[in-house]
């Protein structure tokens, strides 16, 4: 271990600054050139900045990793402007909304629900399985039936505003994943007009606390207009997620199933665990998918990962993913993630 935080604990990975259109956040030129710092948190997409704000009060105070993630995945669950997180996400074909959603811990313990209905924080669900059960995964009607046991409230998650865009959809009633959709739709505003046919939204939170332990938690309502049941990588252990403790963490965000046939988050860690920094194995992890497919242009995944030393790096197929990092030194971090195309 000492060996690996000497070659990786440096710097964090490299990013330029975004646009001004891109959030509220206060993207830095050449953030990645600053020493990796404990504690910190990272997460996926613009809307990551907002969510690491929450975290970070955690971290702050010499929280848990733990909490710091799930308190941070709440907020985006929460955002009536993301379109596939929690409420308001964009429903199946059915016009039902259905989330995932996944968590992990420094001691390897995970818990997870798939295709729950009704329940506006299926993270803290997911780590009701992790703590309060002897399983790992619940799904579907089980996964609520436990919920609404748990305490949590059943609510209606599907918002008019997704109604009409669902029935718009139902028009054409055509499933075709766009590519950053996660960006169309969140930086439309609050009320705006959702861009295009937007597919998905995930975000994905790795953090370090003072103890140097590490956490992960991953949330979606996954591909917008998806056939009823589907699930994808986000909750799925070693695809959407996973924390190896004495490694590293990673999440993943774009079409889980191509993340799912490449258990992606547990490649990029074992690919760390081989000595590579966190933006490398995020590469590699990359080009193993594209070496398998033939069409990439409207294909987007994108890989974020922690090492143990608490650098952060990414790399996406395609341009336009980003990823948020806090830490003492630096608030509302918002950098381009590198790509292959
Ligand atoms: C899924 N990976 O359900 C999720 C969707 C996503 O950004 O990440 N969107 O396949």
């Amino acid at each position: 271990m000492n060996r690996r935080r000497f070659l990786h604990g440096a710097a964090i990975a490299s990013g330029v600054a975004l646009t001004a259109a891109r959030a509220a956040a206060k993207p830095r030129a050449g953030s990645g050139g600053a020493a990796a710092t404990v504690p910190r948190v990272c997460s996926t997409w613009d809307f990551g900045v907002a969510a690491n704000r929450a975290a970070w009060k955690v971290l702050a105070r010499g929280g848990r990793a733990l909490d710091a993630v799930e308190r941070g995945v709440r907020v985006s669950e929460a955002d009536l402007r993301n379109h596939s997180v929690g409420r308001a996400g964009y429903p199946d074909r059915d016009g039902k909304v259905t989330l995932d959603a996944s968590i992990m811990d420094e001691h390897g313990n995970c818990g997870a629900v798939a295709a729950i209905e009704h329940i506006a924080h299926p993270i803290s669900v997911a780590r009701r399985v992790m703590e309060r059960t002897p399983h790992v995964f619940l799904v579907g009607d089980g996964a609520l039936q436990f919920a609404l046991e748990q305490g949590f409230p059943r609510e209606e998650l599907l918002t008019p505003e997704s109604e009409t865009a669902w029935r718009e959809w139902l028009k054409s009633a055509k499933y075709k994943p766009v590519v950053n959709s996660e960006l169309k739709t969140y930086n439309a505003g609050p009320g705006g007009k959702p861009g295009d046919a937007s597919n998905h939204d995930t975000i994905g939170m790795l953090a370090i606390d003072a103890k140097r332990n590490l956490s992960g938690a991953c949330s979606t309502s996954g591909m917008a207009w998806k056939l009823h049941g589907r699930v994808g990588d986000s909750p799925i252990i070693g695809a959407g997620l996973y924390v190896d403790n004495e490694v590293g963490a990673a999440t993943a965000t774009g079409v889980g199933e191509e993340v799912i046939r490449n258990v992606g988050s547990f490649l990029v860690v074992e690919l760390m665990r081989q000595g590579r920094s966190p933006e490398e194995a995020c590469r590699a992890a990359v080009e193993r998918i594209l070496r398998r497919k033939q069409k990439t242009k409207d294909l987007q995944i994108g890989f974020l990962a922690m090492d143990k030393s608490g650098k952060v790096g990414a790399w996406a197929i395609q341009r336009g993913f980003s990823y948020a990092i806090c830490d003492a030194a630096k608030r509302d971090t918002l950098i381009p993630s590198k790509s292959s195309y």
